[in-house]
């Protein structure tokens, strides 16, 4: 084992960002390894509000989360890392497609995490204990970086780095290394501006920084039961998380989409075909779509989904459409058969519900009866 005693803080905290730099972190910060406060006191209030709906995260034990000593223990510092996804181009429309967002085109988060271990891995080497987290419950990774000084809370909630906006995941490396820590987090730089408030689909952003998770999409997509009625338009053709608060964000406009125009990247899948999704096994569709956040690992999460999409989308001569509609309005499974329903009215595909008609499930009988906007006018 090496060892760092020659090295003082500063000069092993340039040291570190080196390696994380060539690494491909595209921002390194540090901080002290104190009580979050910030996050914990907005995740106690969120949490009462209500505004975490059924989410668990970081909200399942705000007090752990927002503890560093809990996550290392003798933790004295962290550097927190970004890197970066944007800069890959505006998105053609696919057709019988379901949207992902950006930060799901690849397994960033793999990238990242490669990052931050070279940090880690530098860190055991000199004798000092060093862990890595990312998108772990066990860290609120934008306050850490917030405080890091890689970044301002934009109005949609998300982190910005200042030039580069908010395509990029963030992580950290807690050390019990003692590291000199940034003084001076970013002073925000929205301004007056507010298009990620109009540009929100659910009006989920319900005040500068502040999203309720019930109204946001990329929860509402991920989360277990069904879409909320009100909510399935809105769907769209997302299937796996929502970038409209970032899309029309302008820093991220300026340097995010149009650079590179890497579309043809064959490393990254922007599009998943919906009639495939909704025909093969359930091994084949993890495979797939594995790595996302899926409530329970349930496959019938994101099929569910995907019949939201045919209603809001799909042409409904397309015979491929029908069959599939056809076969999951007979469905062992409830939920799949009640948004069936659902995309089959949306479509104005009534001919396709006599095989629910006597349903016994409550909320198959629900689904025919409530209201739903055809998209071509028949009801
Ligand atoms: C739960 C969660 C979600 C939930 C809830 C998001 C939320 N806003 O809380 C859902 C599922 C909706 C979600 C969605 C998304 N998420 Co998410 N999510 C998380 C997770 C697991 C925890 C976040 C958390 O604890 N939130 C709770 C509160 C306390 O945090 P906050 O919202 O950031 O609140 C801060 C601000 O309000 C600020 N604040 C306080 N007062 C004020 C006042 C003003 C004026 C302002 C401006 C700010 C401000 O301080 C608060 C405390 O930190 C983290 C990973 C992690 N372990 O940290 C990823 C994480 C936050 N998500 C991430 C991403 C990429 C997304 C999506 C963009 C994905 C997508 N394309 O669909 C969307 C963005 C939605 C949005 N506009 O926020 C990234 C964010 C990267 C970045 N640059 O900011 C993270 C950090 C994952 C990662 N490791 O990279 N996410
Ligand atoms: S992710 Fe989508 S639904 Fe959620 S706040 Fe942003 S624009 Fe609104
Ligand atoms: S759209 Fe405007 S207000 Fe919203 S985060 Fe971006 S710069 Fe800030």
């Amino acid at each position: 084992m090496r060892t760092a005693q020659h090295l003082s803080g500063e000069a092993l905290a340039r040291h570190l960002v080196e390696i994380g730099r060539s690494a491909g972190l595209e921002a390194i910060g540090i901080t002290h390894a104190e009580v979050l406060q910030l996050s914990r006191t907005v995740l106690h209030h969120r949490k009462a509000k209500g505004l975490a709906g059924t989410m668990n995260f970081t909200y399942r034990n705000p007090d752990r989360s927002t503890d560093p000593g809990r996550a290392l223990s003798g933790a004295r510092s962290i550097i927190a890392g970004a890197y970066g996804y944007g800069g890959l181009g505006a998105l053609a429309p696919s057709l019988l497609s379901g949207r992902v967002a950006r930060y799901s085109w690849r397994d960033y988060y793999g990238d990242l995490h490669r990052g931050l271990d070279s940090i880690a891995t530098e860190l055991r080497e000199l004798g000092y204990s060093a862990r890595v987290y990312c998108d772990d419950n066990s860290v609120v990774d934008r306050n850490v970086a917030y405080r890091a000084g890689l970044g301002w809370y934009g109005k949609n909630a998300n982190l910005l780095l200042p030039g580069t906006g908010s395509w990029f995941v963030l992580g950290s490396v807690i050390t019990n290394a003692e590291l000199p820590p940034n003084t001076q987090p970013l002073a925000d730089q929205c301004g007056s501006c507010r298009q990620c408030f109009d540009a929100c689909p659910t009006d989920a952003i319900v005040g500068p920084g502040v999203v309720d998770a019930r109204r946001c999409l990329a929860w509402l997509v991920q989360a277990g039961g069904e879409i909320p009625p009100e909510f399935r338009e809105a769907v769209g053709d997302r299937l796996y998380g929502c970038d409209d608060c970032q899309d029309v964000c302008p820093p991220n406009k300026k340097y995010g989409l149009g650079v590179g125009a890497a579309m043809n990247d064959s490393t990254i899948d922007p599009w998943v075909p919906l009639i495939w999704l909704l025909s093969v096994s359930d091994t084949q569709l993890l495979e797939r779509v594995g790595r996302w956040y899926i409530a329970k690992r349930d496959p019938a999460v994101v099929r569910r989904t995907a019949l939201v999409i045919l209603g809001n989308t799909a042409d409904p001569d397309d015979k491929s459409v029908v069959d599939t509609l056809g076969r999951y309005l007979i469905h062992q499974n409830p939920l799949l058969r009640a948004h069936a329903v659902w995309a089959s009215r949306r479509l104005g595909l009534e001919f396709l519900l006599e095989s629910v008609r006597d349903d016994a499930d409550p909320s198959v009988q629900r689904e025919l009866i409530m209201p739903v906007r055809c998209r071509f006018g028949s009801e």
